[in-house]
């Protein structure tokens, strides 16, 4: 009964050209890869403007074998007095939110093995706070009213700075693959997010732009090339 739903001959041998002309024309996304734990492995992004913000949607692609209790560090952005920005997986598997001081917390899907695209988004005026995964919103908490993210400081992929760029500890390095790291001064509505998930470029980062993005390499970093 399948073979109904065929609809006429295959001619893979004629699509074939367009496929790869297709592919050919698409986009490659560079990821890093951190292929083991250390604390000597990071790599700089360099913002396009000022980490002086009181809203910011930040959006990454992640993938990680780390299980059990283990800190994984997703995103540091850390002035000389303090960790201005910081995400984390926590040690029981929540994913958090750290702006100078005390954390946000939230009981979401694990990460894994299998690429995740996370995103969160904070505003200032309401302190609303949201994760989204694979464009999945999560609840909506409230947090750090009426802060500002000081500019001035130094965005880390892939270690926990205890001081300015130092005091890095293996045990909370980032472990796995990493790409599309973007970052917008404003909080990006639902479907936005969503494009974004979906590798829709319907507005690029102002803040951080992955395709661009100048990245200064430390340690044992493999930059890879893949097809989007
Ligand atoms: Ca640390």
């Amino acid at each position: 009964m399948k073979a109904e739903f065929r609809g006429p001959c295959h001619p893979s041998i004629f699509t074939k050209p367009d496929k790869l002309a297709k592919f050919a024309s698409s986009a490659a996304l560079r990821s890093l890869v951190f292929p083991q734990e250390t604390s000597t492995s990071y790599v700089e992004m360099i913002p396009l403007k000022s980490m002086d913000l009181q809203a910011f949607t930040l959006c990454m692609r992640v993938a990680t074998e780390l299980k059990g209790k283990r800190e994984v560090i997703l995103f540091a952005y850390r002035t000389q007095e303090i960790d201005e920005l910081n995400v984390w997986r926590e040690l029981d598997g929540r994913l958090s939110l750290y702006m100078s001081g005390e954390g946000v917390l939230f009981e979401l899907p694990q990460l894994g093995g299998l690429e995740t695209h996370l995103c969160v988004s904070w505003d200032s005026i309401s302190g609303a706070t949201t994760f989204f995964l694979d464009g999945k919103k999560s609840l909506t908490k409230i947090y750090r009213k009426y802060h500002t993210v000081r500019p001035g400081g130094k965005i880390i992929i892939g270690q926990d700075a205890d001081n300015y760029v130092g005091g890095f500890d293996a045990k909370q390095s980032f472990v796995g693959e990493i790409s599309d790291i973007n970052m917008w001064d404003f909080v990006l509505p639902e479907k936005t997010v969503r494009d974004v998930f979906v590798g829709k470029r319907v507005v690029r980062g102002e803040v951080l732009d992955w395709e661009s993005a100048e990245l200064k390499m430390h340690g044992n970093v493999q930059v890879m090339e893949n097809e989007m």
